[in-house]
């Protein structure tokens, strides 16, 4: 759908438009993007509160900078509408996230002003860096080079590895901290307490503004007044703030807290900050969802509300007369409430996705035994592994795409310990929208090359939750469990909790002419296809294989004694994933079949509903249809192997 742009937003395609505009019509300028973002993203979904705080940032920022040659970098992007809009995609806006339309994250391929493609947080920083560091080597002293990461973003350990680091290098680089005390959920950590503290500092804040402007004058006089400049500054703020200040400590030049909505403040400052070198960090104070008053006041729900009706705020919720089946991550959070009832040592961990993961119905029910440790993964897994070193039986979700992150202290922390740390990877597989930042693509193939790990997947949501009982047994080691994003399949999913042998697949169904092996809740397109197989005389036989590792050996013979035509199924990346288990299985025991795997290619699969990428990967219901008429009838094609 089409949105009318304001008048002023109208004429304007590239920041170098935006920088004809005058000063004082930046505020106009501002309330017109603001209008544009609400009227676009109510009808077509995506993040909004994000955006909606950084719309004077944003503009003040290609206002005062030489986009595209001053490189910005927004973490983790999805605050960063206003600035596609702004960077000459504001014809293309309303297919943001829509298959084959715009991405809902900064992208270098999409566009010059995507410095960067981010979509994980707390990259900004590290990126930022090493284009400053590569200016400087190529003598390009004039660039400017500005990472933009919110208060949440800075909680991941990469943003401080990253001041570290650049506190010793002499290199332009700003960092613009937008703090408006949320994360998805309110953020979290003794970091957003010391950042409050300096916001409510009332000595030091009545100072500030002139201290950067007349330092920016200083500054431009040569090295001796920049020296003599720098002492002063470091005077006064040692004065006035009664901790030492962070960032100063790790040599970066602190300015602000300023009004993140004081768009002509903004571009103000940002235009003195140009004439400052080395590393700088501005602390600016924004409202997430500012401008729409519903975002303001419920921030979290708001984050990614859906689509809504613009004028009422009533968020659109498909409505059905018959019971739906649940989300995935609902039944993860009310059966962990329910497990630690009869188990004392279960405790819950997530970073930074209480509402995503569910989570949050845990950290309610029991707030001393679950934990939001921020954007952390890697702490996250280590900080498990340590509760369970200590008997305790931790369950750390985190979205199978994030995990990458913390491969390291999976293997290292505890495989090798072999520690009863129970991983539940949401949105695992396709994930739809938000792309290939996000799919959860590898974690099959990652995690099933690690010894001492069990990797499983449930078909449904009664698979869940007994995947959970057995995970949270005495003894079972690191244990993962993936499952996808959106609903399930029951609408009657609270059944009574078994038991389930690890590495024992089942059989759904005895078969004719091939079997399909499915692993986790993409076995549902499998049946689709088999009802539709039927119909045309095809009778497939159907295991749900469970468990990636161990491999249910004992089914593997079954089938492979009884089939010459096999299909593997799986939500996930083709290489290393369970039809490659499958493949190797069959190889080490000698048998010969025609095997076709289904799954991820080796390609970079982009956004779009999850339904519709299935599709274009060919393994919705359809293609595995396709596929099976295909082997059935011993037509080889490339990915058959014999
Ligand atoms: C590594 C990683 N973990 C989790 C997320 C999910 N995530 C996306 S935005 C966000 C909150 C970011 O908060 P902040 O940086 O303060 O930005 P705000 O939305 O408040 O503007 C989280 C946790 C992510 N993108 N990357």
């Amino acid at each position: 759908m089409q949105v009318e742009a304001g008048p002023l937003l109208k004429n304007i395609h590239y920041p170098s438009e935006l920088r004809q505009l005058s000063p004082s019509q930046l505020e106009d300028f501002c309330q017109e993007l603001r209008q544009f973002i609400i009227d676009i993203v109510s009808v077509n979904g995506g993040h909004f509160a994000a955006s909606l705080g950084v719309v004077e940032l944003t503009v003040a920022l290609h206002y005062a900078l030489n986009t595209p040659y001053d490189q910005i970098i927004f973490d983790v992007g999805h605050q960063a509408y206003g600035h596609k809009i702004l960077t000459g995609r504001r014809d293309l806006f309303h297919t943001n996230r829509i298959m084959g339309g715009l991405s809902g994250f900064p992208k270098r391929s999409e566009s010059e002003y995507d410095a960067f493609g981010v979509g994980h947080s707390s990259t900004s920083i590290s990126a930022a860096l090493g284009m400053a560091v590569a200016s400087e080597y190529k003598g390009e002293s004039d660039r400017q080079h500005v990472a933009v990461i919110g208060d949440g973003a800075l909680t991941g350990g990469m943003a401080f590895e990253a001041l570290n680091h650049a506190g010793i290098e002499k290199s332009n680089l700003l960092v613009i901290l937008n703090d408006n005390c949320m994360s998805i959920d309110p953020n979290v950590g003794a970091m957003k307490e010391y950042l409050t503290n300096i916001t409510t500092s009332k000595s030091y804040n009545r100072f500030r503004d002139d201290l950067i402007a007349v330092l920016a004058k200083i500054s431009k006089n040569g090295p001796d007044a920049y020296g003599w400049a720098k002492k002063l500054e470091q005077s006064i703020k040692g004065t006035l703030l009664k901790n030492a200040n962070l960032f100063e400590s790790l040599n970066f030049r602190y300015f602000g807290p300023v009004d993140g909505h004081d768009v002509a403040k903004l571009t103000k400052t940002i235009e003195d900050l140009k004439n400052i070198s080395g590393p700088k960090l501005l602390h600016v104070v924004t409202v997430k969802g500012k401008g729409y008053a519903l975002a303001e006041k419920d921030q979290t729900k708001w984050h990614a509300p859906g689509l809504f009706d613009k004028i009422t705020g009533e968020i659109k919720k498909s409505t059905s007369q018959k019971p739906q089946p649940p989300k995935y991550q609902d039944v993860f959070g009310h059966t962990l409430v329910e497990l630690t009832q009869s188990n004392e040592k279960i405790m819950g961990i997530t970073p930074a996705m209480p509402s995503g993961s569910s989570m949050n119905i845990m950290m309610k029910a029991m707030p001393n035994r679950a934990f939001d440790v921020g954007i952390a993964e890697q702490h996250a897994v280590t900080f498990s592994a340590g509760l369970a070193s200590q008997g305790l039986v931790p369950f750390c979700n985190i979205y199978s795409s994030f995990m990458q992150r913390a491969y390291d202290q999976v293997i290292h922390d505890v495989a090798l310990q072999g520690l009863n740390v129970v991983f539940c990877l949401d949105r695992a597989g396709i994930v739809g929208a938000d792309g290939p930042t996000h799919h959860g693509a590898y974690d099959i193939a990652y995690m099933r090359c690690v010894p001492n790990l069990t990797v499983s997947a449930p078909m449904n949501e009664e698979e869940l939750r007994n995947l959970m009982y057995t995970a949270q047994l005495p003894d079972q080691g690191p244990f993962v469990i993936r499952y996808p994003r959106g609903n399930g399949v029951m609408v009657d999913w609270q059944r009574p909790l078994a038991e389930i042998p690890i590495g024992r697949g089942r059989k759904l169904q005895d078969g004719e002419d091939l079997a399909i092996l499915s692993f986790g809740a993409i076995g549902n397109e499998a049946t689709k296809a088999i009802q539709l197989l039927n119909q045309e005389g095809i009778h497939p036989a159907h295991y749900d294989l469970r468990f990636a590792k161990p491999l249910d050996e004992s089914l593997l013979h079954e089938v492979f004694q009884t089939y010459k035509n096999v299909i593997t199924l799986e939500d996930g990346s083709l290489m290393g994933g369970v039809g490659s288990a499958v493949l190797e299985f069959m190889v080490d025991h000698q048998y010969f079949a025609q095997v076709l795997r289904l799954g991820i290619p080796d390609e970079i699969v982009e956004h779009g509903e999850q339904a519709e990428l299935w599709k274009l990967c060919g393994y919705d219901a359809q293609s595995i249809v396709e596929a099976s008429k295909k082997l059935t009838k011993g037509i080889k094609t490339d990915s058959l192997v014999s």
